[in-house]
């Protein structure tokens, strides 16, 4: 069993005496060591001596994305290169990413977090853990498995695709527990359903997450599947997987707060909200040395819950986010930006700046379908012509946004025109 009883169960006193300490230490190594949170503090007239109480953190200036792609790729880092022993990265609104680091402290809290994390969903020593989150940049494969390691779980470095090797995997080695998006937990539940190999399936627990999913999604894997599905909220900015989790009581997600400062706020005033009112999620990284980011916007709809939990935590709860408050769109686990896809379409001079992004749901996987206006000057019958195109702007965006897109070449004013702000994007998923 793997789990921190005393910063998981003491009071919320304790905890906001630990949190305020914490606080001033991340505030003070912000403002000495990352110029650009130094002038936001500036401007805001205030210096780390001002903070001085958890209550004095709404006066702190947001972080926002477009602050981590101002200081692209490493400004924002707050120890020296020397200290950094891993880098990581997501999707930013334009072509640059947004990129991460850790120290070995750093790396350290993370397996810690993510080690409660899977602990709170009943994941032990003796599991058999299946990871199927993407290795690489995305933090999902290299967060879930060292926090399964950290639990003491065999852990098996699975990672995405390859369907069926996955099923012999679960089958042969008797994985007891996967970790992957929910729309790959579908995918393979629909797999194992086809193959009728569900009696041959020891999977007992899955951790959900890297993109929203509802109730009824739920209830599907769990039947396709034969497991009890837990929800697991993370970002890269503030360390990968692992911020939040459901415990065995699924009444929202515990944010392990002692590492990361957690409120939500109004999204048009900017205000502090109470417990139960959706708004967006911001966290502040306490004891983040490589990125101690301060009160970073995530975007992400939620509200809080403060009341003790059944399960005897006392960490806070946040809902299931239900959506954003920009325009990042999660499909297949992959962030996408808009602007992404407007960036390579602009290098097409045979393309009109006009296009439609459609994002679906066809049986267990999004599909995403970019509709694209020819210009006058190039539209023709000629159908050589147009699959050539077709394939040229096909390769790019799936270089760009490491996603499989389906490009639909339409004539020339096809799609429709707003006098006010394009609408580029259909999303015809649902989330509630
Ligand atoms: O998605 C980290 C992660 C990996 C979380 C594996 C969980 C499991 P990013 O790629 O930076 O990091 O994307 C972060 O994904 O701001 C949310 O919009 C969304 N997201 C993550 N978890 C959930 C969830 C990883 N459980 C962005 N429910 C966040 C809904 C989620 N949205």
């Amino acid at each position: 069993m793997y789990w921190n009883e005393r910063a998981e169960t003491m009071s919320r006193d304790e905890r906001a005496a630990l949190q305020c300490e914490r606080l001033r230490e991340a505030v003070g190594r912000a403002y000495q060591h990352v110029p650009a949170y130094r002038e936001k503090m500036q401007q805001a007239g205030l210096l780390p001596g001002d903070i001085r109480d958890i209550g004095d953190l709404p006066r702190l200036p947001y972080t926002l994305k477009a602050d981590l792609r101002d200081n692209y790729p490493f400004g924002m880092f707050a120890a020296p290169m020397r200290d950094v022993v891993r880098i990581h990265a997501s999707s930013g609104t334009t072509g640059k990413q947004t990129v991460v680091g850790y120290t070995r402290r750093d790396l350290e809290i993370w397996n810690e977090c993510m080690a409660r994390s899977l602990t709170m969903c009943g994941v032990t020593h003796e599991d058999i853990m299946h990871v199927s989150y993407g290795y690489g940049l995305f933090t999902g494969g290299l967060g879930g498995h060292y926090g399964g390691e950290t639990v003491g779980c065999a852990t098996i470095p699975v990672g995405v695709g390859n369907t069926k090797r996955q099923l012999q995997i679960m089958r042969d080695f008797g994985s007891t527990v996967l970790l992957c998006t929910p729309s790959y937990a579908m995918l393979l539940g629909d797999a194992v359903q086809k193959e009728g190999i569900i009696d041959d399936i020891k999977l007992r627990i899955g951790v959900f997450g890297a993109e929203p999913w509802t109730l009824p999604m739920r209830q599907e894997i769990e039947a396709r599947l034969g497991l009890v599905a837990y929800d697991i909220y993370g970002i890269s900015e503030i360390s990968g997987p692992g911020v939040a989790n459901e415990c065995l009581c699924r009444c929202g997600l515990h944010v392990h707060e002692d590492h990361f400062l957690t409120e939500v706020v109004d999204p048009d005033t900017g205000e502090p909200l109470p417990d139960g009112r959706p708004g967006e999620l911001v966290f502040t990284c306490a004891t983040k040395e490589a990125l101690p980011l301060i009160r970073y916007n995530t975007r992400d709809i939620t509200a809080l819950h403060h009341e003790k939990c059944a399960c005897g935590r006392t960490l806070v709860r946040m809902d299931k986010p239900t959506g954003r408050t920009d325009d990042m769109l999660i499909i297949r686990g992959v962030n996408v930006f808009p602007s992404q896809i407007e960036s390579v379409l602009l290098g097409f001079g045979e393309a009109a700046p006009h296009y439609l992004i459609v994002v679906d749901r066809q049986g267990a996987l999004d599909s995403l379908e970019i509709q694209v206006e020819m210009t006058d000057a190039f539209f023709s019958d000629e159908v050589r012509a147009l699959e050539g195109l077709e394939r040229r702007i096909r390769r790019e965006v799936e270089n760009t946004l490491g996603l499989a897109a389906k490009i639909t070449l339409v004539q020339p004013n096809s799609i429709e025109r707003y006098e006010g702000k394009a609408r580029r994007v259909l999303d015809k998923r649902t989330f509630l």
